[in-house]
């Protein structure tokens, strides 16, 4: 085979189900097979970041690993942002780059998109990928795809895959099919035994669920162990939407003094907290009301399960699911079970003006009548309103918390899925990505997308209440919407929200935009404790009281 198509169907091999790109020079040769071949769909977008957050959300909805291809040095380092998020996020999205010739890169000039030496691009993408390959010797060329692809499975993070544009071509025999890393049973099977007896043991075990359960695809297996455990599943903030679609979904989400007050109490006052596949981030625990003491928690995260003061290594999170359901006797329903309140229904569609809490209200309504749809959510207050929206697949930085993302995402989720989205975005991030929608109409994407306009940074605004920058001008997001092939409604009360989502349900085929229009200064109540809860951490942390 030669390395395009060898590169192209080990993607299709490793669950790959479309790539996003946009080429330059030293990736037209290779974006033509691309599109001669057709192994997967190519979907060409306007910006390289947004290239970056479609993979990474492809992905997170339809596993295996996701694919962003773009040209060198530009394109590449273009691409750093999304895929250090990806990184961050343990999203695994490979990375294709272009790049010079061999005999371009011996010539001694310097190549145009040259930083500075010909590795700068690789020197850059090795602190934000698992594995990397240049694929410049025919001999080892099959092989290193192989094992680069196999580490993006395995750590479910970005790898890195250069191609010199005159190797496109080149005969590089076929990718063989490497077993996977080697783990030890007997270690699996004991992790699960000391876990199991911890469970077991404790008055009122919680497991807490994140982003690792999605990306090694064991969102049911996690399921059915809680339910025969008789264990109660909370996600991190980070890991809303997961477990959306199981029998039992998660009682709630973990956000510490911003959530629901039962679900922090909850998880803060377990004694055996089961933390499977979570990322020990600020933004997951440092809105704690009281310090969770992660020397007792349970912590099976990056291929290690940690229980108090000794680690098992190399026990990778599906063998260790697998092996507590072999082994888990059934239990009944616990008797620390909480129902915590449901999320708000029934917008009332009055003349007042609209706050967060009234567009969650809307959305829930929305998916009662017309079901549930995938949501995309950006940074800001619009994946704060997102809590109060019923417990739905989401993909969201809620990590990394880079803007920009929404809008991206959700056209990566159309992709994915199949399915229509509903994008949540700040004006702000708005500004950032939202010419993104200019690519529906090719594509026959259709998300309906509403912006949070308030006309402001507001969660900058909520940590510095008075610096004058985070007034952002009103941009007419809504008259955009039918330059960029869309519909835009821009509405400023209750009724005319609720009017404005019937007619985006109405309207298939396009994509709808809802500029909401809100005060600046009101924000959700989970982001005004967050806010709160972050800074006394953080003072707390310097010393302060
Ligand atoms: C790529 C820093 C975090 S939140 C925020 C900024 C600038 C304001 C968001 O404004 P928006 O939403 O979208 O209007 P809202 O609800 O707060 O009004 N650059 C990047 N990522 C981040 N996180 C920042 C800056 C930031
Ligand atoms: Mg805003």
């Amino acid at each position: 085979m030669r390395t395009a198509e060898a590169v192209l169907s080990a993607l299709r091999g490793a669950g790959a189900q479309e790539i996003f790109g946009i080429p330059g020079d030293f990736a037209l040769p290779f974006f033509e097979v691309i599109e001669r071949a057709a192994t997967l769909p190519l979907y060409t977008l306007s910006h390289e970041p947004a290239v970056g957050f479609a993979a990474d959300a492809a992905v997170r909805f339809h596993g295996g690993v996701g694919v962003a291809a773009i040209t060198y040095g530009a394109g590449a380092f273009n691409l750093v942002n999304p895929i250090a998020g990806a990184y961050a996020e343990r999203s695994p999205v490979v990375v294709l780059s272009g790049a010079p010739s061999r005999a371009e890169r011996s010539r001694g000039l310097l190549v145009h998109h040259q930083a500075r030496t010909l590795q700068s691009q690789l020197n850059v993408y090795r602190e934000i990928t698992c594995d990397q390959a240049v694929l410049d010797d025919p001999a080892t060329a099959a092989e290193a795809i192989a094992r680069v692809l196999r580490s993006a499975r395995e750590h479910s993070q970005p790898v890195y895959l250069e191609i010199p544009r005159d190797m496109v071509g080149v005969e590089i025999g076929m990718v063989p099919a490497l077993p996977p890393s080697p783990v030890d049973p007997d270690a699996v099977g004991a992790a699960a035994d000391e876990v199991l007896a911890r469970l077991a043991a404790a008055r009122s075990p919680v497991l807490l669920v994140d982003a690792e359960i999605r990306r090694y695809g064991t969102e049911a297996e996690v399921a059915e162990l809680a339910h025969r455990l008789g264990i109660p599943v909370v996600t991190t903030f980070m890991g809303r939407g997961l477990l959306a679609d199981a029998p039992n979904p998660p009682v709630g989400t973990y956000i510490g003094v911003a959530g629901q007050p039962e679900i922090t109490e909850l998880v803060e006052s377990s004694d055996a907290l089961f933390m499977l596949g979570v990322i020990l981030s600020d933004t997951n625990f440092s809105t704690a009301a009281r310090q969770i003491d992660l020397r007792h928690a349970i912590i099976a995260a990056e291929r290690q399960v940690r229980l108090g003061f000794h680690t098992y290594h190399e026990v990778p999170l599906p063998d260790l699911v697998a092996a507590m359901a072999d082994r888990a006797r059934p239990s009944g329903t616990p008797a620390h079970w909480i129902t915590p309140p449901d999320p708000p229904t029934g917008l009332i569609a009055d003349d007042a003006p609209i706050g967060p809490t009234d567009i969650a209200t809307a959305v829930n309504d929305m998916m009662h009548d017309h079901g549930a749809m995938p949501i995309a959510s950006d940074m800001g207050d619009c994946l704060f309103t997102a809590m109060d929206i019923e417990h739905t697949a989401l993909a969201a930085p809620g990590y990394y918390a880079g803007m920009g993302f929404g809008v991206p995402a959700g056209l990566g989720v159309q992709a994915a899925t199949g399915e229509r989205p509903l994008i949540l975005v700040g004006d702000g991030a708005f500004q950032m990505t939202g010419w993104e929608l200019g690519n529906c109409r090719r594509y026959g994407w259709d998300p309906i997308v509403i912006v949070f306009n308030n006309a402001s940074w507001e969660m900058l605004r909520a940590f510095q209440p008075g610096a004058g920058y985070n007034d952002l001008p009103d941009w007419p997001f809504d008259e955009l919407a039918g330059s960029l092939g869309g519909v835009g409604i821009r509405v400023r009360t209750r009724r005319e929200l609720a009017e404005a989502i019937e007619q985006a349900v109405a309207t298939e085929g396009r994509f709808v935009l809802i500029d909401v229009v809100m005060e600046r200064g009101r924000m959700s109540d989970t982001l005004s404790r967050f806010v709160t809860g972050f800074e006394r951490q953080r003072s707390a942390a310097a010393g302060g009281s």
